[in-house]
């Protein structure tokens, strides 16, 4: 069911302190995380505590819920003292997605270059 805990989402068992993370901050209903592959000096994974799948059926499951992991992405990279950052959802393969658990990638630290690849 959307929302509920899924037993194989790695990102699932992040909120449930399963698995080791390097935690930034957390809310009542996000997670913020540093990301293992890190692609820019700030490199941070916010994250609902509910599982959907990818941001589109975040946005149409629960909206209020995708509004606190936007305001979650400026608030961390307010703490990183991030003046320019960049929020990237990839949706689907062909996009590079590779955990289906909504997750908002917050990039900043260095320039980052438009298109991106
Ligand atoms: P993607 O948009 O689905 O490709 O992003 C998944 C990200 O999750 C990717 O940048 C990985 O480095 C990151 N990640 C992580 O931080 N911790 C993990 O245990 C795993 C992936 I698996």
């Amino acid at each position: 069911m959307a929302g509920e805990p899924q037993d194989d989402c790695l990102f699932c068992k992040i909120v449930a302190g399963q698995i080791p993370a390097t935690i930034v901050r957390e809310t009542e209903t996000t997670v913020a995380f540093r990301d293992i592959n890190p692609q820019a000096p700030t490199h941070v994974l916010v994250i609902p505590k509910a599982h959907y799948q990818d941001a589109a059926a975040l946005a149409a499951g629960a909206p209020e819920l995708a509004a606190d992991v936007l305001r979650e992405t400026r608030a961390v990279a307010d703490q990183e003292k991030l003046d320019s950052y960049r929020t990237i959802f990839n949706t689907g393969t062909g996009a590079g997605q590779t955990v289906w658990h909504t997750h908002a990638h917050v990039l900043g630290g260095r320039g980052l270059e438009w298109p991106p690849g």
